[in-house]
Order: structure tokens, then C-alpha cells, then sequence
């Protein structure tokens, strides 16, 4: 009996210690040899339920014997756990460490595109006016884009040269004025709006031209609207687009859907208006085009002439931005590139 308690004792000693060699299952080892030495099933418990053999009066000390062999196996065990878990954890706190000093990854946030910016400058201006700012479909009608605008048939703009016909019917837009007009059909006076969006035209591609630009054009429809109204609002406008000491100046001009029309020029705010390479010399520069609402332009979207009256407007907006922040080439707005885009 005692030399059997002996052999398990150094055998499971042994086991014990060579668990150390185990890695990542040594855990599970040790609770193996657990369940096998000290386990209901175990040797020990085994070795116990033999005691019936055991002369009486030996009971006594061979049980005591199993108890120290017990304790001894159960100490070790317990000792041979304790340093595998911190080695374990050690292992994780080392591959899990995080390097404060390594360099940190840039995060590369965008911002919004120069044409972005300039056209949130302008709806805010006239929203701050009491404007709505209200987006139409790029794909009208000739009726929407041309003839409710006072343009006939023979117009040259229709020419196939600058327009992108889809079918006879429908076509890309040439200028975001449809808009203005399904909000005129829509028979709710008075009118305070802006109509920003892009527009088509076939043009090939130069510092100045591309087949695709945006626009923001407006529109003020009420009873005793006048060419000042049309004055005061753009040049409040520009002052607050180009700097408080902006001044305004209007050319005559000519548009079908307009009468009268005109051009507005901006006194350069570079120059003040004496003169520079930027506005070649004249002192002002041209922005935008305008005039009252052709009778006839109203009339065809049920609006009464005899009682109301508007003005309307329309800016390139690639031309503000531009000019806004000094770029001579509008192709720099469409390339997409990061060196260029990011310095706004
Ligand atoms: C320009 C000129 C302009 C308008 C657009 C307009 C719209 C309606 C009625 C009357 Cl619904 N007019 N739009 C008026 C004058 C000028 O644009 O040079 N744009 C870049």
C-alpha cells in the first residue's frame, strides 16, 4: 500500500512538472491530471475504496498516508497553476501591447469642393432674404427649358451645337430656369426663390467652357415689383458675396425672358476699381445677368402681367467660385485632384 501511494505520488509529480513544456494547453493539462489523480474516479479515490483490505488497525495510518499524498499532489498542482496562468498572462499583456510611441495614422478628412462652398455662400445670402432654394430635374421638356422662357423655335441657342437633345422632346438642361417655371405653374404668389443646379451645354472644354457647369439662377414674383427691387437685392448681394465695399453697375443688355435685361458688373475687389491684371484693366467685372420677367414668360405660366411683375437673375456659379478664390482655369474644378482641391 505504501508503495503504491509513493508511485502515484512521484508519478503524478512528474506529470506535473513536465505540463510546464505543454504551452498553451497546460491549463488543461493540469486539470487532466487533477481529475486523474484526485477526481472521483481517481487513483487516489481508488486506492481509498481498497482500505477494506487494509487490516483494521493499519486504517489509521494508511488513511492519514492518502491524505498527505492527497494534500501534497493538491499543493503542487495548485502551485503549478498559479504560475501557469500568470504566465499566460504575461504572454498576452506582451503580445497585446500597444506602442504609444509609434507615429499615428493620418486621418485623411475631405472638406467640401470650392463650388461647394461658393454655392452654401450664395443660398446663404438669400436665404438670410427670405429666398427658398428649390432643385428641378436635370432632364425638361423643350417647353420647360426653351419656349416658356420666350425662346422660339428658330432660336440659335437650340441649335444642336449647344444643346444636348435626349429625343424631339426631351433634353439635357441649358440653364436650371425650368425650375422657375414649374414653381410659376404652381400658382402660389408671391415668388422668392433660388434655383441652383447643373446645367448642359455641347461646348468643348477650355479654361472657361465645359459641357457641364451649375447655375443659380433666381426669381421674385409680386405685385409692385420693380427694376429696384431687381437693383437693391443684387447689389446687397454682392456686397455680401465680394465685401462691403462692392459697387454695382448695369449694362443693358438682351435676354428673350427678360424685359428690360442687363448684365451687373462688380467694382474688382482686388483693385477697388482703378484698374488691375484682374480685371484687365476696366475696374469691374462682370457676374451675372438679369431683368424683369418678359409679360409673356408670365403670362404662359398663368401668372396675370396686368397684376403682377418680378425680376429674375441668373449666375454661373463656376464664374463666382473663380473669381472667389483666384483660379484662372475652371478644368481645375473637374480634375479631381487632391493638391488642388485640398487648398480651400
Ligand atoms: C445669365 C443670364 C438669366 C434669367 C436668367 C429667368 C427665369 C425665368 C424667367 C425669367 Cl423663369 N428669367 N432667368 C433671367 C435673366 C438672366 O441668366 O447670363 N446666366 C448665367
Amino acid at each position: 500500500m505504501k508503495e503504491k501511494l509513493e508511485q502515484i505520488k512521484e508519478e503524478a509529480l512528474k506529470q506535473i512538472e513536465l505540463t510546464g513544456a505543454a504551452g498553451a494547453q497546460a491549463l488543461e493539462k493540469l486539470n487532466e491530471i487533477r481529475v486523474n489523480y484526485l477526481g472521483k474516479k481517481g487513483e487516489l479515490t481508488t486506492l481509498l475504496k481498497a482500505m477494506k483490505d487494509v487490516a483494521v488497525e493499519e486504517r489509521p495510518r494508511v488513511g492519514q498516508m492518502v491524505n498527505e499524498v492527497r494534500s501534497e499532489i493538491e499543493e503542487v498542482l495548485e502551485r503549478a497553476t498559479e504560475k501557469m496562468k500568470a504566465a499566460v498572462l504575461e504572454g498576452r499583456l506582451k503580445a497585446e501591447t500597444i506602442d504609444v510611441t509609434l507615429p499615428a495614422k493620418k486621418s485623411n478628412v475631405g472638406h467640401r469642393h470650392p463650388n461647394t462652398i461658393a454655392l452654401e455662400e450664395m443660398e446663404r445670402i438669400f436665404i438670410g432674404m427670405g429666398y427658398e432654394v428649390v432643385e428641378g430635374p436635370e432632364i425638361e421638356t423643350d417647353y420647360y427649358n426653351f419656349e416658356a422662357l420666350n425662346i422660339p423655335a428658330d432660336h440659335p441657342a437650340k441649335d444642336e451645337q449647344d444643346t444636348f437633345f435626349i429625343n424631339g422632346d426631351f433634353l439635357l438642361r441649358t440653364q436650371t430656369s425650368g425650375t422657375q417655371v414649374h414653381e410659376m405653374e404652381k400658382g402660389k404668389l408671391p415668388i422668392r426663390m433660388i434655383a441652383p443646379g447643373r446645367v448642359f451645354r455641347s461646348d468643348e472644354v477650355d479654361a472657361t467652357h465645359s459641357p457641364s457647369f451649375h447655375q443659380v439662377e433666381g426669381l421674385v414674383i409680386d405685385r409692385h415689383i420693380t427694376f429696384a427691387d431687381l437693383k437693391g437685392t443684387l447689389a446687397e448681394f454682392a456686397r455680401e458675396l465680394f465685401g462691403e465695399e462692392t459697387k454695382v453697375k448695369f449694362r443693358p443688355h438682351h435676354f428673350n425672358f427678360t424685359e428690360p435685361s442687363a448684365e451687373m458688373d462688380v467694382s474688382c475687389f482686388k483693385c477697388g476699381g482703378k484698374g488691375c491684371r484682374f480685371c484687365k484693366g476696366s475696374g469691374w467685372i462682370e457676374i451675372l445677368g438679369c431683368g424683369m420677367v418678359h409679360p409673356n414668360v408670365l403670362t404662359m405660366s398663368g401668372i396675370d402681367p396686368e397684376e403682377y411683375s418680378g425680376f429674375a437673375f441668373g449666375v454661373g456659379l463656376e464664374r463666382i467660385t473663380l473669381l472667389k478664390y483666384e483660379i484662372d482655369d475652371m478644368r481645375l474644378l473637374y480634375e479631381n485632384d487632391i493638391r488642388f482641391l485640398k487648398q480651400f
